[in-house]
């Protein structure tokens, strides 16, 4: 048996690394299922994020924990360095890298499709070296300009997320007139620059950017007309996994649920976009968004 990582690949899922199956190719995102909606599993390489917080800040438990969610059935490993929850600290590009293309590499050798969630085009271009096959940019391409001219040159599919100001800004930037036709409005004067360089229409993933500039109300208006964003004719991700919008849903006595206790709010938002027949859900917990495409799908066909 190969061994992807210097640490023993062998033992229970509470050990450092998960048994290390064969390296198989690496999947395609042209080989991903297109009868239902698809899983993106969340790997937060991350000391500081706000829903897993610490919980892989090393390169083994990172890897270890992708490994598990790729054999539980995650379409998509989700892999990030920089956390970019409200109030956050910005990371370099250099730490960022040195968090996940270790990870990356052995995802992809795993035979795992990988993301990157970067807002760096120098992490992207690295990623995409390492084998990620999707660039997930929550920036909404306000942060580095020449992110448009790496996806057109790499022909890699592309995150668009929408969002206003960055992660100490974006909680005071909440006025919308119409919230889904505003952020509509917006992610097409983004994709404008996207396509002025060079990038086509079938590599845009157009996500709603749920807690990123809207308050609670406004993400559940925007999951209500999730339709908005798929009249765009672009493929539709949603991103809710634990997110404070849900935490505030489920408060007892005034007291938000905590991240890890929203998980089945999220399957059950996930079970909802599916019917809805949203391209991709990312999330934390694997397992129970799966069976929700599951279901969606079997009720749709
Ligand atoms: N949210 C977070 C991180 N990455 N990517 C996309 N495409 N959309 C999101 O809404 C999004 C994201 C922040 O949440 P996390 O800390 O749980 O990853």
């Amino acid at each position: 048996m190969d061994s992807l990582a210097a640490a023993p690949g062998t033992g229970p899922a509470t050990s450092p690394l998960p048994v290390i199956r064969k390296p198989r190719p690496a999947a395609t995102f042209e080989g991903l299922p297109k009868d239902r909606t698809l899983v993106m599993g969340i790997l937060n390489v991350t000391p500081d994020s706000f829903s897993d917080g610490g919980q892989y800040k090393d390169t083994d438990s990172a890897i270890a924990a992708g490994l598990r969610m790729f054999y539980s059935g995650a379409d998509i490993i989700d892999v990030g360095g920089e956390s970019t929850r409200p109030g956050a600290e910005e990371v370099t590009p250099e730490e960022e890298q040195r968090r996940i293309l270790p990870v990356i590499r052995a995802l992809v050798k795993a035979g795992a499709l990988v993301s990157v969630d970067t807002t760096h085009t120098s992490t992207a271009a690295a990623a995409i070296e390492a084998g990620a096959a999707i660039i997930n940019d929550v920036s909404g391409l306000t942060i580095e300009p020449d992110m448009p001219e790496l996806v057109a040159r790499t022909k890699v599919p592309y995150i668009l997320t929408h969002r206003r100001g960055d992660a100490k800004t974006m909680d005071s930037l909440t006025d919308y007139d119409n919230v889904a036709a505003d952020v509509v409005e917006e992610l097409k004067g983004v994709r404008d620059k996207l396509y002025a360089a060079g990038v086509a229409p079938e590599q845009i993933i157009v996500d709603p950017g749920l807690g990123f500039a809207k308050n609670e109300a406004q993400n559940w208006e925007l999951m209500r007309n999730i339709h908005q964003l798929q009249d765009l004719g672009h493929k539709v991700l949603v991103a809710a996994s634990r997110k404070r919008f849900l935490g505030t849903l489920l408060s007892v006595a005034g007291k938000a649920a905590a991240p890890e206790e929203r998980d089945a709010a999220t399957a059950a938002l996930t079970a909802i976009s599916a019917a809805k027949g949203v391209w991709a859900v990312r999330v934390h917990d694997v397992g129970p968004s799966l069976d929700a495409v599951k279901v969606a799908a079997r009720l749709r066909h």
